[in-house]
């Protein structure tokens, strides 16, 4: 299993709109297993495959803590089908904005439909961090990164610090 390089902004891939899946395959499952690898390696919670330079319309999560054994979730071709009304803030963090945080407000809670592990189809009705994070995921194939949610001013302050950070790793 590899750790891919993750793009970070101002990264023009990270505006990209990404390509429905045609087909769950064995191809795809060792791909979404890198992502994986890649997300606990970071680490994070949640990866999008534009994260890894691929657009098409995959994601990975795992939201169990650290004391609980791994969860790994895939989601392929996600689409949001329900919000709810109620809103929720939740400080969130981006492994293409590393160490950049901002509250962010979403809908507390959606229902979404993807395709499995297996290519079978599944709804979700998510809540709590669960929401959140394939909120944000959902946005990444949508070529959308949570500091688009702020004010132009702290989004520059924020690319800055990412370029300065990548630019120090080097
Ligand atoms: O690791 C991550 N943590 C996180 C925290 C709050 C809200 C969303 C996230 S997702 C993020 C990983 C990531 O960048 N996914 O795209
Ligand atoms: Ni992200």
């Amino acid at each position: 299993m590899a750790i891919l390089p993750i793009v970070t902004v101002p990264d023009p891939l990270l505006k990209t709109v990404s390509t429905p899946v045609e087909m769950v395959d064995d191809a795809l499952r060792a791909f979404m297993n890198d992502m994986l690898n890649t997300m606990y390696n970071a680490p994070g919670i949640g990866l999008a495959a534009i994260q890894v330079g691929r657009p098409i319309r995959v994601l990975v999560m795992d939201l169990s803590d650290e004391q609980t054994s791994p969860d790994p979730k895939y989601y392929i071709n996600p689409v949001v089908i329900w919000t709810s009304e109620d809103m929720a803030v939740y400080n969130e963090g981006c492994l293409s904005v590393p160490e950049q945080y901002a509250d962010i407000e979403r809908p507390a809670e959606c229902k979404v439909t993807y395709l499995d592990y297996h290519g079978a189809e599944q709804e979700i009705h998510a809540t709590g961090l669960l929401a959140t994070c394939i909120q944000h995921e959902i946005d990444h194939l949508n070529g959308i990164v949570f500091i688009d949610y702020i004010s132009t001013l702290k989004r520059g302050i924020a690319v800055r610090k990412v370029k300065k950070l990548v630019k120090e790793e080097d």
